[in-house]
């Protein structure tokens, strides 16, 4: 036992303040997850989290990833196994889960997609944390990105969005597909029947926005368009003011697979970002938001 650490913190390297918001960034070296050394406490803390957001998100997050996530064979009683989770997942799309203290440089990550392996922090938050945390623990990666790398067509559009983050660290262009990422994989929603239903796993992960995304009249809700996305900012730390409502999954594939998005991206170099939560003549508004929750905020 003498090689776990003693208690299940993560190893920070450094903090970085960036325009999106406070980036704490960590070691990029793939580490075993400490299983023996969860505490109870750790294990409550999923089981509260897991407990609270199943409830929240059936009606409210999309068929295929509830589906997904008892295909995982997730449940309340202890934090997973990287090892049992990735047999199941390499039986299904070939993916494997590493461990990791933490977000990675975007090269590495996207290094590790482009290969069909998703890092997942190996921590999990202190009970007084259940509400809101600025970065990812295993709750978040675990519970909200790791059902869908069974669905295969969601598993395709990860590894091309890794090799698509490659292509563009190439032409300088990471800040683009970082917007993609952050608009589909984490806020993402989906059309499911005649509804929007959640997928992205910031949301799902999250109480609060779980319900503010898609109850809540204040957010915009527009069409998916990848140009758009790719101009869009937003930040790290807030409710989005804007959720991006693709048609299905392998219409999201196809967008970012089969695309020649070198042209997109030399029209990007020309344009102008999009202020987070405004809205273009030309976006295919879904629903028209308030805005009351961001001006509540502005004015308080
Ligand atoms: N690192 N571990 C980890 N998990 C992420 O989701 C992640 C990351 N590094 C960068 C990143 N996400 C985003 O900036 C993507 O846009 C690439
Ligand atoms: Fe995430």
């Amino acid at each position: 036992m003498s090689s776990l650490p003693s208690d299940t913190s993560p190893n920070r390297v450094e903090h970085q303040h960036t325009d999106k918001g406070y980036v704490p960034v960590y070691t990029t070296a793939v580490v075993e997850q400490p299983w023996d050394a969860y505490t109870p406490v750790d294990h409550d803390v999923w089981a509260q989290l897991f407990k609270r957001q199943r409830e929240l998100l059936v009606g409210r997050a999309s068929d295929a990833f509830l589906a997904a996530q008892d295909a995982m064979g997730m449940t309340p009683d202890a934090i997973p196994k990287f090892e049992e989770l990735n047999a199941i997942l390499q039986r299904a799309t070939g993916w494997t889960l590493v461990g990791v203290e933490g977000l990675l440089p975007e090269l590495t990550f996207f290094e590790h997609l482009a290969n069909r392996r998703f890092p997942v922090t190996w921590w999990i938050r202190k009970p007084e944390q259940l509400d809101y945390l600025e970065e990812p623990d295993i709750f978040h990666d675990v519970f909200g990105h790791v059902p869908l790398l069974v669905h295969p067509v969601f598993a395709d559009y990860m590894q091309a969005y890794g090799e698509g983050g490659l292509r563009a660290a190439r032409l300088g262009m990471i800040d683009a597909l970082a917007r993609l990422y952050w608009y589909t994989v984490e806020f993402g929603l989906i059309r499911d029947g005649g509804d929007l239903k959640l997928y992205g796993a910031g949301i799902v992960s999250s109480y609060g926005e779980s319900l503010f995304a898609i109850d809540d009249p204040s957010p915009n809700r527009i069409g998916f368009d990848l140009e758009r996305v790719m101009r869009s900012l937003y930040r790290i730390d807030d409710y989005q003011q804007n959720y991006f409502v693709i048609d299905s999954f392998e219409d999201l594939l196809q967008q970012t697979r089969d695309a020649d998005l070198e042209p997109i991206y030399d029209r990007l170099r020309d344009q102008e970002a999009i202020d987070v939560g405004r809205l273009l003549p030309t976006d295919r508004i879904l629903h028209a938001g308030t805005q009351a929750y961001a001006h509540g905020k502005a004015n308080a």
